[in-house]
Parts: structure tokens; C-alpha cells; sequence
């Protein structure tokens, strides 16, 4: 199955949702405002949370218009306009008109950035690309071994500094190293920050500019990793952040087991920012480049017959 792992990580906001939704569509029952009602519930307790209340008020609209008369007709209208929220959200990077791709990592502890890195540098040396990392998350001693593993592993270069350097001069090094060595992509890794703490806020600042005296357009992407598994939390984290990162992009890493996958709809709504890639494990193949339809389908299903108009 192409996307077997998401569809499995989307698993229970599938299911909780397949079950409501089975109940009601399942039943014969008319379009009129006790089903518009229960709709409502079903899918603001699902994890789309006021996604799910604003797409019920769109369908209010359209069945006041008479756009959608039977309940037959709502499957599908659900299903569009949940994809019309995730309009602009696909797996692309942006490119260097020349030189290398500078992509900075950013995110708090624990969200996935560093794992992310290596599957995002996987996935580009099998495009047959060359890729270079830095490992500007000099807080931990742990995390720049942590990085250099998967460098060691991928076969691919690192540039490095002790624990405790300054975040800057190790994004200084590398994009020399990334210039000197013509390499298509650079990945800098980054410490875990909350967008309250200034200080490392400022010091997401001061890596940028350092960057740009040698590479002036890079940042190319700047990537935020957020955990799949924190669902409307997320939404918060994200908008926070980004507020204060120029963040180009979302990986919403921990897409398999206990996804929340509702909350990208919201993250979309709240924010212009395109999910890009989806984490689905541990290991360097999974990452998959983020695709609306396959998503929304794993997601929405109405028991018998589904809203999916693809095969
Ligand atoms: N199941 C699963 N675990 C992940 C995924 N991405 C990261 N992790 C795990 O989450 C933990 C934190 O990841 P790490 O990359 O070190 O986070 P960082 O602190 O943001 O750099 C590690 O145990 C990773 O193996 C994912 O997509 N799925
Ligand atoms: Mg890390």
C-alpha cells in the first residue's frame, strides 16, 4: 500500500470518526438541521476539532442555497472541503537558484528534528543529490552524536563543533564547508526552543544572519518539526513559533501510532504555512512527502461507500 503507515497511524482518528459517521449517514435519515447538529459533534470531538464545526457551517450554508439537498451529497462535499484546506501543502522543497539549499531545522525538544534531518537527507541522497548536515544543536553532548550517527550511516558529511559552541559559528563552518565542497543541499540541525525563550529565539537570529553573509538568500526553508501526537497543541506551537522563526514549512513527524491527524487541518487554517513531510517511524525511509487526497481519505471514511473518489 503506498501509504501504509500514515494510513495506519491515522487509524484512530479514523476509526472514532468512522464509527459516528457510519451511525449517522447509515441511518436514511433527511439533510435538515438535527443531522447538520450531529454531524457537528461527530467531527468537533474527532480530533479535526473547530475544523469540524467550521465545514459543518459551510454545508449549512450551501444546504440553505440548496447546493446540497441530500444527505448522499455530503460525503463528498466534506471531503472537498477538507482538501481545499490543505490547498499549497505538498512534499517540495524550495531550490537555490544556484549554490546550495540551506534548509534550517527548528522546533522544541523532542519533536523529531534530528531524526527528521536524517530521513529528509536520506530521502534527497536517494533523488541523488549531496548533502550536507550541521550540527547546530551544541546544547546537549548527546545530540551532536546523535546527528553524526546518521551522517556516519547515510555516508554523507558533518560539519561539528564541541558541546557548548556557539550555534552560529558551527552554521558559519558549514555553509563554508557547503560552499567549498558544491554540495546540492545543506541541513542545519537546531536545539529545541520554545518561542517564549528569548535568548535561544535570538540565537535562531543570529544563525540566520551568519548564514547570509556567505549565502545571502539562505535560509531556503526553514522547516518546523512539529509532534504529530500532540494534535491541537500542535496548532499552537506552530503558530507561536512562526510567528518568530520565518518558518517555510511544516514536518509533522510521529505520524504513526497515536497521530492526532485532525489538528493539520487546523494548523493549516490558523497558519499560511504548508505541511511538507510526514514522519511515519524511526527509520530513514519514513518520511513520506506530505499529499492532501491520501490523507483526507485516510482520514474520512462513511462506513459503506466513501467520500473518496479516487480508487
Ligand atoms: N514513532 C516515531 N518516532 C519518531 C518520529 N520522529 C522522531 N521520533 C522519535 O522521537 C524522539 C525524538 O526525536 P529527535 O529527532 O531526537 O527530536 P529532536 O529533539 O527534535 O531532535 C526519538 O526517540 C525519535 O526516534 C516519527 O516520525 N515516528
Ligand atoms: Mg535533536
Amino acid at each position: 500500500m503506498v501509504f501504509g503507515k500514515l494510513f495506519q497511524g491515522l487509524k484512530k482518528t479514523r476509526e472514532k470518526l468512522a464509527s459516528g459517521l457510519s451511525r449517522l449517514f447509515g441511518g436514511g435519515r433527511k439533510l435538515d438541521r438535527a443531522f447538520l447538529d450531529e454531524l457537528e459533534e461527530i467531527l468537533y470531538t474527532s480530533d479535526l476539532g473547530p475544523t469540524g464545526s467550521k465545514v459543518v457551517e459551510e454545508l449549512e450554508q450551501a444546504w440553505k442555497r440548496r447546493e446540497v439537498e441530500a444527505t448522499e451529497d455530503v460525503p463528498a462535499f466534506l471531503r472537498a472541503r477538507l482538501l481545499a484546506r490543505l490547498d499549497g501543502c505538498e512534499g517540495k522543497l524550495a531550490r537555490a537558484p544556484s549554490g546550495p539549499t540551506v534548509i534550517l531545522v527548528v522546533g522544541v525538544n523532542g519533536s523529531g528534528k534530528t531524526t527528521s534531518i536524517a530521513k529528509l537527507a536520506h530521502h534527497l541522497k536517494s533523488q541523488g543529490h549531496s548533502v550536507l548536515l550541521g550540527a547546530g544543536d551544541t546544547f546537549r553532548a548527546a545530540a551532536v552524536e546523535q546527528l553524526a550517527l546518521w551522517a556516519d550511516r547515510l555516508g554523507i558529511g558533518i560539519i561539528r563543533q564541541a558541546t557548548g559552541a556557539d550555534p552560529a559559528a558551527v552554521a558559519f563552518d558549514a555553509c563554508s564547508a557547503a560552499l567549498s565542497r558544491k554540495v546540492d543541499f545543506l541541513i542545519l540541525d537546531t536545539a529545541g526552543r520554545l518561542h517564549t525563550q528569548r535568548n535561544l529565539m535570538d540565537e535562531l537570529g543570529k544563525v540566520v544572519r551568519v548564514v547570509q553573509k556567505q549565502i545571502p538568500d539562505a535560509p531556503h526553508e526553514v522547516l518546523q518539526v512539529l509532534d504529530g501526537t500532540t494534535g491541537q497543541n500542535a496548532i499552537r506551537q506552530a503558530k507561536e513559533f512562526a510567528a518568530v522563526a520565518g518558518v517555510t514549512g511544516l514536518i509533522l513527524a510521529k505520524m504513526d501510532g497515536t497521530a492526532k491527524g485532525g489538528a493539520v487541518f487546523g494548523i493549516r487554517e490558523s497558519l499560511s504555512i504548508p505541511v511538507k513531510w510526514i514522519g511515519v517511524g524511526e527509520g530513514l525511509s519514513d518520511l513520506e512527502p506530505f499529499r492532501a487526497e491520501p490523507f483526507v481519505d485516510a482520514i474520512l471514511t462513511f462506513g459503506e461507500g466513501s467520500a473518496s473518489t479516487s480508487a
